[in-house]
């Protein structure tokens, strides 16, 4: 059960049973991203939403979760998306590229405003910063908290 006390942004959580979620988790540092995942999903169900509502994809690195979440927002039934990637500087000789693209390419998916998408990419100076984030800082619990409001915003206009 997440403990949501330890999450900065789990304040004013509204009802999540009816809402529908994707993630998108990349196979890159995966050790990482498999932690994200594990607290995203933990969230969620703490939160409300039945593991059925919840659809996860893999795509190979961040650079591919553009197209990812792209598709995933195509299929109409999802209400919010998820994109979990980490980048680590130290490791990636493309580590800028791979930052700037990769959120430019979600930003732009906000702006074509289907589906929210919230960006889950850690970028990371070392490892050990990447473990920290995923693991004790539960960052994977605190995307799934502002994918929730982000679909009750939505819903606001109904
Ligand atoms: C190529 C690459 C490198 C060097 N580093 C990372 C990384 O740290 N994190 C990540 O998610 N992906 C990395 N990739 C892979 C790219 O995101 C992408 O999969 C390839 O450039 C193929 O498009």
């Amino acid at each position: 059960m997440s403990d949501f006390s330890l999450l900065k942004n789990a304040g004013n959580l509204p009802d999540a049973s009816n809402m529908r979620f994707g993630i998108v988790v990349t196979e890159w540092n995966n050790h990482i991203t498999d932690a994200l995942l594990n607290g995203a999903i933990e969230a969620l169900k703490a939160a409300g939403v039945s593991e059925t509502s919840i659809t996860v994809r893999r795509v190979p690195g961040s650079f591919e979760l553009v197209y990812g979440c792209s598709k995933m927002g195509d299929n109409g039934y999802i209400d919010a998306i998820i994109a979990l990637g980490c980048v680590i500087k130290g490791d990636t000789p493309h580590f800028d590229y791979i930052c700037q693209g990769t959120t430019q390419g979600l930003v732009d998916l906000n702006v074509e405003g289907k589906v929210p998408v919230i960006n889950g990419v850690l970028t990371v100076l070392t490892e050990q910063q990447a473990i920290e984030r995923a693991t004790t800082m539960n960052k994977g619990g605190e995307f799934a908290i502002t994918a929730i409001k982000m679909v009750d915003f939505v819903h606001s206009f109904d």
